[in-house]
């Protein structure tokens, strides 16, 4: 197959080299094909990865194969200590990825010359899996943030307040997992230092960082996500600057806004006011009731929102709310520490 500038031996040395390339790269795609596959459910990649793996398998030629023990590998079972310290599924995708990106770069190389098509393949092959790295990446981090939302109950909401900061943390500590940061005066340029300082925090505590309204700031202080209201950035938009490793959250409070938000692809629902609050007091509470309708056929997590307080909490347990999002009782509480612990063994599943 090669040309006659290689000698027999050398030949086969090439085929060697492919053949041990292309069983790497059909590996590495094999670990990001079953990611995909079980670790995000997501279809679309895994047919795509899948389509990959088949074609370099037809291209995996018999004469490859062959050549498999021509010259004794004296490398083999080699392994570098960055292999045993991969922990995460981040670092596993990426190694992987990272993988099947040289060993197509070797084939592109080695096969240049005698298998010009296979050379073709691997160089597009190649290309593709950057993007699919990123996308992978993209959707684990999405898949970890919307895991946190499905696993908590409790929504913790920021106002403006001294020691906010202070406030966070003991509210972290007791174990919140949701935090979401809302701006009022300020500067935008105080604004994004705070949120990175939240966000510094959120990451200590392995929790969430949800910013209110403003997707800008969302992506400089690399927070986890972003909560729209009806009247901010529509979700198909602030999808489209995100990206796809955000979580976005909507609040909506009627039929029309609710199935509009799911069909948009929203992670998460807030509706409410359940009950009046100062903290919004020119909106109408919408009561129990009427959440109770529209929330039956949910099948993502939703928080209840307004008004929403240490006695009121069993009275929505016992309606079946499930989550709740709240402000003033942890941002004006004198112990936000004890408050939001004794409001999580309320939300509690035992309870
Ligand atoms: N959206 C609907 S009610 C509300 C928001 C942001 C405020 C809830 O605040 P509080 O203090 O928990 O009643
Ligand atoms: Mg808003």
């Amino acid at each position: 197959m090669l040309n006659s500038n290689t000698t027999k031996a050398e030949d086969f040395k090439i085929y060697q080299i492919i053949d041990a390339n292309l069983d790497r790269a059909r590996e590495g795609l094999r670990v990001l094909e079953d990611w995909a596959r079980f670790g995000l459910g997501q279809e679309k990649y895994v047919e795509r990865i899948k389509n990959f793996r088949q074609i370099l398998g037809k291209n995996h030629l018999e004469v490859y194969k062959q050549s498999r023990n021509h010259t004794e590998d004296k490398c083999k079972g080699l392994t570098h200590k960055e292999q045993i310290n991969r922990k995460t599924s981040e670092q596993i995708i990426s190694s992987n990825s990272g993988r099947v990106q040289e060993a197509l770069r070797v084939i592109e190389e080695f096969s240049r010359l005698h298998n010009h098509e296979l050379s073709k393949i691997s160089s597009e092959i190649r290309y593709e899996i950057y993007t699919l790295e990123v996308d992978l990446l993209n959707l684990s981090k999405r898949t970890k943030s919307e895991e946190i939302l499905k696993e908590n109950n409790l929504y913790v909401i920021t106002d403006q307040k001294e020691n906010l900061l202070r406030t966070i943390e003991e509210i972290l500590i007791a174990g919140v997992r949701i935090i979401q940061h809302r701006f009022k005066k300020g500067t935008d340029k105080d604004h994004l230092q705070e949120a990175i300082q939240i966000k510094n925090l959120c990451k200590r505590y392995n929790s969430l960082l949800i910013i209110n309204d403003r997707v800008d700031i969302a992506l400089a202080s690399n927070a986890d996500g972003i909560h729209l209201g009806q009247d901010d950035l529509d979700l198909k938009t602030a999808r489209k600057l995100l990206g796809y490793s955000k979580i976005i959250g909507i609040s909506a409070n009627n039929e029309i806004d609710i199935s509009k938000a799911l069909k948009d692809g929203c992670d998460y629902i807030g509706i409410g006011p359940v009950f009046e609050t100062n903290t919004k007091k020119n909106k109408k509470p919408i009561g129990i009731e009427k959440i109770k309708t529209l929330t039956k056929d949910l099948n993502i997590p939703w928080f209840a929102i307004g008004g929403i307080n240490s006695n009121n909490i069993s009275h929505l347990k016992k309606n079946g709310f499930q989550k709740v999002a709240l402000v003033s009782q942890l941002m004006n509480s004198e112990d936000p520490k004890e408050d939001a612990i004794i409001i999580l063994k309320e939300l509690s599943h035992e309870n």
